[in-house]
């Protein structure tokens, strides 16, 4: 393998997650080429990847056996390959069919298969020797997410020099959920390998910290946990956030403007549009919410002249089954609706399954009147912070599960319980008939949350915290240039 040339130069900070922050293209031609896939986490990690010659190292997505390390518009690159098979196993398996359903209050039931688990290992030993042949001596690597829980220990075997820090995107259960993995040790020990473990929320911290008291038998103590060979590991909430200003930037260009009205005269200028955007995922709750939605047009508390709910759900993990089962679900339902309650011209759901560019998504929060999140369980959820972002007018309501990490930030939102469908209702109603005013102060208050808080000082804030954990650490990264 070229990465273990020792002529390649290494990187002081390298970020280790399952997926590269690029999509990998073949053109008609056959040649490849890759495209950016714009994430916040990509936006807020690449000035400070810049000023430490940083690496980034994930699968690309496909098949390929053996893919070379590439730079891509100055951000070194280095794929990891996964098998058809790993992907079925590694992936879609004890990733998405294992973890996923039970860190996320096991809304879905999850499937525990050995060989599934099998392959997460194999996997995570490979993503952790990719990182230990890229970081530079005493360098600093951030791990990220849930499909590489074994990798901070994996990594701190190989390479005891580093500075390890893990990020958490998703919940972390509470310990009556976690216990049920057959793996439950060693994947707390897996985590136990990083100086810093972050997670979204408070809580989730709490959590691991018991379980490793509980399970593993180490010393706590608040949100430290002392190993026996004197090392210790710092647990810690850091919510994520968005790049703000970026997208504010987008809302406020002409071409959005222009789009925003342009879609509120598609939709035959409705009096109040309401909004969904998630992934088709079975956390985000699409399903009672569309429910909830059609009671009150049957109800007459709304009616098809007077309002629309548009659902964006991007499609995600096809080749899982709950996931078809889910847009399955969803379809039915969706035509039930508007079957049942819909005019000509006049559906009262416009759903799409679909994905769609920035703009066009900064044009749909311009043009929505109320912005509808209510998953039952989310480690943040991007989307309700990306809605206030847009609204720089300061208009528009916010209806927000309080099961999304968000709802810490954002307590000015209408708050709800997405099992509690009649409340939610309610909600919905009041966000709807709110005095104007009212809505302009809370929204004020949440933009003021967010721009005090965007996903640079997320970054910045994590790898602070990672570069004091470890006072007999010598090196510093290098501070971000201004951009
Ligand atoms: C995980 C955690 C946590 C969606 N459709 C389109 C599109 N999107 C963008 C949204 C948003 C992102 O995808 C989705 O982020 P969320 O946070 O809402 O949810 P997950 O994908 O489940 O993310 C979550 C997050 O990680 C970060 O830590 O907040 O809790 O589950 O940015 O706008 N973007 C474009 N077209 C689409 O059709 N361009």
């Amino acid at each position: 393998m070229t990465r273990s040339d020792p002529e390649q130069p290494k990187a002081e900070l390298v970020i280790v997650s399952n997926r590269l922050p690029v999509d990998r293209v073949v053109n008609p031609d056959g040649s490849i080429d890759w495209r950016r896939s714009p994430g916040g986490l990509v936006t807020a990690l690449e000035p400070v990847m810049r000023a430490n010659d940083g690496a980034w190292i994930g699968w690309s997505g496909g098949t390929d056996p053996d893919l070379e390390p590439f730079v891509d518009d100055g951000l070194s690159l280095v794929p990891v390959a996964l098998s058809s098979q790993e992907v079925e196993e590694f992936y879609e398996g004890f990733s998405n069919g294992t973890l996923w359903p039970l860190y996320h209050d096991v809304v879905a039931k999850p499937e525990f298969h050995r060989e599934w688990w099998d392959s997460y290992v194999t996997v995570n030993r490979r993503f952790a020797e990719a990182a230990a042949e890229t970081a530079a001596e005493s360098a600093t690597v951030w791990v990220h997410d849930y499909q590489m829980q074994l990798v901070p220990a994996m990594l701190r075997e190989m390479r005891p020099d580093l500075r390890i820090g893990f990020f958490l995107h998703i919940p972390f259960p509470p310990a009556e959920l976690f216990q049920q993995l057959p793996w439950r040790r060693q994947l707390l020990e897996g985590l136990l390998g990083a100086d810093v473990v972050g997670f979204q929320r408070p809580g989730a911290s709490q959590n691991f910290v018991r379980l490793v008291r509980q399970r593993v038998g180490h010393k706590t103590h608040r949100d430290m946990v002392y190993l026996p060979d004197g090392r210790t590991v710092q647990a810690g909430a850091f919510p994520i956030s968005i790049d703000v200003e970026g997208l504010e930037q987008l809302a406020r260009s002409e071409p959005v403007q222009q789009r925003a009205k342009e879609i509120r005269e598609q939709l035959d200028n409705p009096k109040y549009i309401l909004l969904g955007v998630d992934r088709l995922d079975y956390t985000k709750g699409i399903y009672a919410r569309l429910r909830g939605y059609s009671e009150l047009i049957a109800e007459g508390r709304l009616s098809v002249e007077d309002a629309v709910f548009v659902q964006v759900a991007t499609p995600s993990r096809e080749r899982v089954e709950q996931y078809r089962v889910l847009r399955d679900d969803i379809d039915r339902l969706v035509g039930r609706i508007n079957g049942d309650l819909g005019r000509i011209g006049r559906p009262a759901i416009s759903y799409l399954h679909s994905s769609y560019p920035r703009e066009e998504m900064a044009a749909l929060f311009r043009a929505a009147d109320v912005m509808v999140v209510t998953p039952l369980r989310d480690g943040m959820n991007l989307v309700a912070k990306e809605y206030v972002a847009c609204r720089y007018e300061s208009d528009g309501a916010l209806v927000l599960s309080e099961f999304a990490g968000a709802a810490d930030e954002l307590r000015q939102a209408f708050l709800i319980n997405p099992y509690d469908i009649n409340g939610m209702k309610a909600s919905i109603m009041q966000a709807i008939n709110a005095d104007p005013k009212d809505l302009s102060k809370r929204m004020k208050a949440m933009r003021k949350t967010i721009s005090e808080h965007d996903v640079k000082d997320w970054a910045s804030s994590f790898l602070k915290v990672l570069s004091e954990a470890r006072p007999m650490h010598h090196k510093q990264l290098r501070p971000a240039r201004r951009t």
